[in-house]
């Protein structure tokens, strides 16, 4: 995981690295949220304006509710070209459609919607030479000039159309870290693109920008072919005096009128003090004119860190929720329609300590959560910089109101805190914490993640920073099994034709085949009951402890290598190597595969 350290950026991205596909709200009943599904035809009213097509990507995971499974697509092969050096090595080869350079960082996006890409970058690879500096010896086409940029490509072409391009913040890393982009995903609806730039403001542009004449306001500094036409902006920082800690990364999430998102307010540069409490951390906008329908300020001086996932949203019992994950480690679910809180929820537990550099057990979210059936879905995570540690992953029960925590604090005086289990407790089950078994690898069982979960046909899949991939019964949290990718996972599991597509940050993207009846294939359990067998037989077959010890790791490292095997053989299809850094998630759109690098959009062929 040392390789992590190369990135510079404190906060972000996971939670704006999304997929999935088509649904849109506009003119439709509030109660429609979440019963529309990608497979499912949209009708006329439940569409604004020119269409998206039934298998475009148009947010983060693809719908409100932020399930990265895609029903659409039916034939998408696991079969690559290999390598000229290597015939081991599989790679994207004839598959390859198009490519397209981006800056040196994109984690926004891709967003497929309207025969048009959208993604989120920097300015490292200028495609304007305004975005230049003056000319240097070293560089004589001048330097690229550090900026946040959404970049506009033709789907079926991957030309570049326009781009929106705007300044780093002058009050610099804490605030807008230097050479990170615009890190949320775009959201698209009719022909309006809505995303967070690194300036924290929230803008709604024209999807077509200057091309087709300027909309909405006018006084954009550049009014060029290839420039954006912003139709509205929201300052966050100027007018609503939020703080964003390093970076602004969430996604925007349309319902009906209401734009919902997360602000991002968060620690000063001591990373002690809150400067802005009272500044709003979940925002719901009026979509058409960018002013402000509610706000909240919870989770106000209990933030640890910044705040980088997204809002979800989904009906349950017929009444939708809107579910924003807070930087205090707590899940809050408000009203839509008036951002009262209809419950909240502790994912972690009471004991935990939030540590300054990552070294504490509490943690707060990146991934966003999953509304499945009722149902919420979501692991806790920190800023990558802070490296892996422990985390935990809850299926919890979003019926239920008030404090639906695990557990309730009697004696907060105490350290640590006195609790007692919770009787209004909305937890289904819980995966993680500890790792107490016998010759485990880990001393927990589940680390911080920055992924969104993926559940289909009651299977759950859940990444986690340090590699690895979690497969789980959804219904119970029963561990069937996992795989480790061996690098940093930023993005997330997603679902498509019958596999699970997940991309690492050694730039390995893996085709895993994804069955409905699943069995429990656990390299832990079965290496700690093998360690635990060897150990008491070296016991009885009058070996000394320190012999006894040694004989049970050697058994337990050869039941995981012979489960680790048997899990490949079973499960992975393929791994295709891209050979550079990737921190999003693999899409599909129309048929077309995206994979998106830290610097490259490639458009990948079905077959
Ligand atoms: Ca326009
Ligand atoms: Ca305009």
């Amino acid at each position: 995981m040392n390789k992590l350290s190369r990135w510079g950026l404190a906060g972000l991205a996971g939670a704006t690295l999304g997929v999935g596909a088509a649904v849109y709200f506009g003119g439709a009943k509030p109660n429609l949220i979440g019963e529309v599904r990608a497979d499912e035809p949209k009708t006329a009213a439940q569409t604004t304006t020119p269409a998206a097509k039934k298998g475009d990507h148009t947010m983060f995971g693809g719908t409100p509710d932020h399930n990265f499974v895609n029903l659409v697509a039916t034939d998408i092969s696991a079969t690559f070209d290999k390598s000229e050096e290597d015939e081991k090595v599989s790679v994207l080869g004839k598959r390859i459609k198009w490519k397209q350079p981006l800056g040196s960082r994109a984690y926004g996006g891709p967003t497929i919607a309207g025969g048009k890409i959208f993604v989120g970058t920097n300015n490292e690879n200028p495609r304007n030479k305004r975005d230049r500096g003056k000319p240097t010896d070293d560089d004589p086409n001048g330097p690229p000039i550090d900026k946040g940029v959404i970049m506009c490509f033709e789907e079926a072409t991957g030309n570049f159309l326009w781009q929106f391009v705007n300044d780093k913040l002058e009050s610099g890393q804490v605030n807008d870290w230097p050479r990170e982009g615009i890190c949320s995903t775009p959201t698209v609806e009719g022909n309006r693109v809505y995303f967070a730039t690194n300036r924290c403001e929230i803008v709604c542009a024209d999807v077509d920008g200057m091309a087709n004449g300027n909309d909405g306001v006018t006084n954009e500094k550049h009014k060029e072919k290839t420039d954006a036409d912003i139709i509205w902006s929201l300052d966050m920082i100027k007018d609503l005096k939020v703080f964003p800690h390093n970076m602004t990364a969430s996604s925007p999430l349309i319902i009906g009128d209401l734009l919902l998102i997360v602000t991002a307010n968060g620690v000063d540069e001591n990373h002690i003090n809150i400067p802005f409490p009272e500044a709003p951390s979940f925002l719901a906008l009026n979509k058409n004119t960018g002013k402000v329908v509610w706000k909240s300020n919870l989770p106000g001086k209990a933030i640890m860190h910044g705040q980088w996932s997204n809002c979800s949203v989904g009906t349950i019992k017929g009444k939708p929720q809107a579910i924003f994950p807070g930087g205090d480690g707590w899940l809050y679910s408000l009203e839509l329609e008036t951002g009262k809180v209809l419950w909240k929820f502790d994912a972690n537990p009471k004991d935990s300590k939030y540590e300054l550099g990552g070294k504490g057990t509490r943690s707060d979210f990146i991934g966003s959560p999953v509304i499945h059936e009722d149902k919420v879905y979501i692991g806790t995570g920190q800023d990558p910089e802070h490296f892996e540690g422990i985390g935990h992953f809850y299926c919890i029960d979003a019926s239920k109101q008030g404090d639906v925590s695990p557990d309730l604090v009697t004696d907060a005086a105490k350290d640590p805190p006195e609790t007692k289990p919770n009787p209004n407790s909305a937890v289904v089950w819980h995966y993680g914490g500890e790792e107490k078994r016998p010759f485990a690898k880990r001393d927990y069982a589940y680390g911080r993640t920055m992924s969104t979960a993926c559940i289909i046909d009651g299977v759950l899949y859940i990444s986690e920073l340090a590699g690895y991939l979690h497969c789980l019964d959804a219904k119970t949290g029963k561990k069937f099994w996992q795989f480790d990718t061996k690098s940093a996972i930023w993005g997330s599991p997603y679902y498509v034709d019958g596999k699970i597509l997940l991309a690492n940050e050694d730039g390995d993207v893996y085709f895993f085949k994804h069955e409905k009846e699943q069995t429990v294939l656990d390299e832990v359990a079965e290496g700690s009951a093998a360690g635990v067998a060897a150990e008491k037989k070296a016991g009885i077959d009058g070996k000394d402890s320190a012999d006894a010890k040694k004989a049970g790791r050697d058994a337990n490292d050869e039941a995981i290598k012979a489960m680790k095997d048997k899990v490949k053989a079973k499960f992975l299809l393929t791994k295709v190597e891209i050979g550079e850094a990737v921190r999003s998630t693999p899409v599909v759109a129309n048929g077309q595969l995206y994979i998106m690098s830290e610097k490259t959009l490639f458009a990948v062929n079905p077959k």
